[in-house]
């Protein structure tokens, strides 16, 4: 097994002292740190998220193997230049006004962090000047939406009324949400779990 397959079978198996230490192998051995990020850390987000989409891992596995991941970006972030960092490019992420659930949200960041994706995550009950104040401040290329309650489902109808005119592409999810509604309120994508997010994202970012 190479070293970038060890970390990338450490990630998946949540182990982060041994990616933190395959990660720092690898750079002894002159790998490139980006080639670390590439070929080993989303290497083995990518096979996670396949695994939560078919139901064979559930949200703790996740949750475990993202924070194997952070361990060894911690190790190459340092060595990173801005020319190196991959631009696949930039997502606002943030739980509608109103809305206090963040668990799906932050999976949905993790996942497109592991993809490769700079992620600037809002927080909660974010309304929709603040996302649009965001905008303005990070220009992301797309937004997230996330939504647990049928009471804040509307709030996702402000926030892209709110942001027509922005050059950005939005994408919704979240337990109650569904294609029908992205339709219906004019989002760009909706995504039903944390996988198919990065998905979408990657044909939002091609469109
Ligand atoms: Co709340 N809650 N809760 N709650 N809570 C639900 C959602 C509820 C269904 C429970 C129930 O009654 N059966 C219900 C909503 C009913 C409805 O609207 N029809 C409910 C309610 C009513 C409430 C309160 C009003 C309760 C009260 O105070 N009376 C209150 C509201 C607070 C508020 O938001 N203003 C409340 C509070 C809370 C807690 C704070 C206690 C806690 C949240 C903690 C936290 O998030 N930090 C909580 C929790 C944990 C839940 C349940 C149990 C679990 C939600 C969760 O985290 N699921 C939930 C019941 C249930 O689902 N069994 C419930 C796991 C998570 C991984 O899934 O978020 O769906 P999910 O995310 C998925 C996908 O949806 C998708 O990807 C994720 C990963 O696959 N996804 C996206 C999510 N966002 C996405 C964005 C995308 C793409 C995909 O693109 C941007």
């Amino acid at each position: 097994m190479s070293t970038f397959e060890e970390i990338a079978a450490a990630v998946i198996s949540g182990n982060a002292k041994k990616v933190k230490e395959s990660a720092e192998q690898a750079l002894a051995e002159g790998a490139a740190p980006q080639a670390i990020v590439n070929e080993g850390l989303i290497a083995g987000m990518n096979v996670v998220g396949v695994k939560f989409k078919n139901n064979e891992v559930y949200v703790p596995e996740v949750l475990i193997s993202a924070r194997a991941m952070h361990a060894g970006m911690d190790v190459v972030k340092p060595l990173l230049s801005d020319a190196d960092v991959q631009d696949k490019g930039t997502i606002l992420v943030g739980t509608v006004k109103g809305d206090l659930h963040d668990i799906g949200k932050n999976l949905v960041r993790m996942m497109l962090e592991g993809a490769g994706y700079k992620v600037i995550d809002l927080g909660v009950d974010i309304a929709p000047d603040k996302f649009a104040q965001a905008v303005e401040e990070h220009k992301p290329q797309v937004v997230g939406l996330s939504a647990l309650l049928t009471t804040t489902m509307s709030s996702m109808r402000s926030t892209i009324e709110r942001l027509k005119g922005y050059p950005v592409k939005v994408m919704i999810g979240g337990a109650p949400v569904t294609q029908k509604f992205a339709d219906e309120i004019g989002a760009d994508a909706y995504a039903s779990d944390a996988a198919s997010a990065v998905e979408k994202a990657d044909q939002l970012m091609a469109s």
